[in-house]
Parts: C-alpha cells; structure tokens; sequence
C-alpha cells in the first residue's frame, strides 16, 4: 500500500503531555505523521484522529526534525529514505493516545489554519502510521466520528470548540454531492462509528465515486478531475516537504474490511 504520510505540525500540546517533553521538543518542529490514500482530499481536515489506547512513539528524524507515529510505521521510514538514520530509530519518549486528544495542529493545504487531535476507537496500530486525518466531507468513518464526538463532546471529554467547524466540501460527486461521506452515511443509515458493516460499504462507494466521478471544488486544482488531481497534490506536497512517501510492506496491511 502507497500512503502519503501528511505532515501535521504540532503548534501547542494538550495539558495532558508532561512539561519533561514539552521542553525537549521545544527547540524542534514536531510533526504527527497521518497516512492518506486520498491526499487530493486535504483541504477539508477539520481534525486530526489518534488511538486513545495506542501508545505513539516521539522519533528525531533529523537535526531539526521529530516525528510521531507508531513504532511499526517508523521503523518501515527507516528503511525507505524517510529519516535521515538509515535502518536506525532514534526514539525521544512514548506517548499515550488519550493524552494527545487536545493537542492544536497546523495541518498542510487544509482551510482551517488550526485544526485538533480528537480520539477514534476505530484506528488501527497496525496499519499506516496509527494517525489518521479526518476529512468528514469525504470519508464516512471520519463523519461519523466527528457527529459522534459532537453529540456527546462532555462523554468523551472534548472541548465543544474542538468540533464546531462546519464539514468542508472538498469535491463534488455526480451522485452525491459536495458531501459524499454524509450522503452515503446518511443512505446506509449509519447511527454511530461503531456500526462497521454500513460504514465499510459506505466507504467502498466514496473511493469510487470519488476517484472516478470527483471533480475537485476547493484549493487551487478547483474544477479539475480528482482522477488527474491526486497525484498532482500528493508530489507537490512531497516536493514542499509537508509530506513523505511512504510505503506499507505486503501482508502488513490491515483493514477493517479484512
Ligand atoms: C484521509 C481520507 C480522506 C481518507 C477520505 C479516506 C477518505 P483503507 O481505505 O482501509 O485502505 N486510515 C489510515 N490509517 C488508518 C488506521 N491506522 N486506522 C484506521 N484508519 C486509517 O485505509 C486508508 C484510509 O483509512 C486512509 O485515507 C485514512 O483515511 C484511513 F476522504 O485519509 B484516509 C472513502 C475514504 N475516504
């Protein structure tokens, strides 16, 4: 699987993160590393999506810069030219999913200028980088996480300001509009995250529709083919260093649809 690695930096972290890591990462430009198929897409990000009980690790990657993903992702980045440590990780602290909820992020391309990190029962360890960016216009998990979270922000210990922004359309489908996650969630009557079956159908027609019917409505490939933006925005954002290649070997690729 070939994921593009967005590079989330970190503008100021959640109370919960202890003051010890706070002043080692001061002096450097810290990045939550999320793993994308769908780059063209990350003009929406309203969040950013962790674990809660997956533990993060906090690499240097260079001189000046630190990454956090799981320790299995990094690993894999230091065999593809990611780091500058060839085969070596080079690990700073461990940090819990939970305690990172809260933290602000200057997310690349998105609209929002500060977007947070918000908790996801469903992110796997095993698969990408275990940090997902949300673009609830788009992906269905991700809207239905985000209306959960809104609906019961005081359960899950969230700020109400962490969820108010309004989904941003992204792209426009033929059959589903400029909120294609919604829609489907809507039409497969998805009620919560938890109801797996109808989001991975939902999300099956959101690749499709999506790649192969998307014409793009926000940023600045406006009015183009997904078909032909997606790669334009992924090298682009390789090239301006907000984003890594980076490739999952076969047969550690996990996902929920099996
Ligand atoms: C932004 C985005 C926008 C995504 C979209 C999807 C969509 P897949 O489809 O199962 O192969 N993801 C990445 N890592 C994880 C993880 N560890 N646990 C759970 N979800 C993860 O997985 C690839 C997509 O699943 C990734 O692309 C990421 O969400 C999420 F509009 O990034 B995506 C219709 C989907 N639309």
């Amino acid at each position: 699987q070939e994921y593009t690695g967005i590079k989330m930096q970190v503008l100021e972290w959640s109370e919960k993160i202890s003051p010890e890591i706070k002043s080692t990462l001061a002096n450097k430009q810290t990045f939550f590393v999320a793993a994308t198929l769908r780059p063209e897409t990350m003009y929406g990000q309203t969040n950013c999506y962790v674990g809660p009980k997956i533990e993060y690790g906090v690499f240097s990657v260079n001189d000046d810069q630190v990454f956090i993903t799981t320790e299995r992702a990094i690993r894999n980045m230091a065999f593809q030219g990611v780091t500058a440590y060839e085969g070596e990780v080079r690990k700073i602290a461990t940090i819990k999913g939970s305690d990172i909820v809260g933290t602000s992020l200057k997310a690349p391309l998105a609209v929002l200028d500060r977007i947070f990190m918000l908790p996801m029962e469903s992110v796997l360890p095993t698969k990408g980088t275990g940090v997902v960016t949300s673009v609830p216009s788009d992906s269905p998990d991700d809207y239905a996480n985000y209306m959960e979270l809104r609906k019961k922000a005081e359960f899950y210990g969230i700020d109400p300001a962490w969820v108010s922004h309004d989904i941003i359309p992204v792209l426009k489908t033929p059959t589903y509009g400029d909120l294609t996650a919604k829609a489907l969630c809507e039409k497969f009557k998805v009620q919560s995250p938890k109801d797996a079956k109808n989001l991975v159908e939902a999300k099956e027609i959101a690749y499709k529709e999506g790649f192969y019917g998307g014409v793009m409505v926000t940023g600045e490939f406006t009015g183009q083919p997904v078909q032909e933006v997606k790669n334009k925005v992924r090298d682009e954002m390789i090239k301006n260093g907000t984003a890594i290649a980076y490739s999952e070997p076969e047969g550690m690729v996990m996902s929920r649809s099996g």
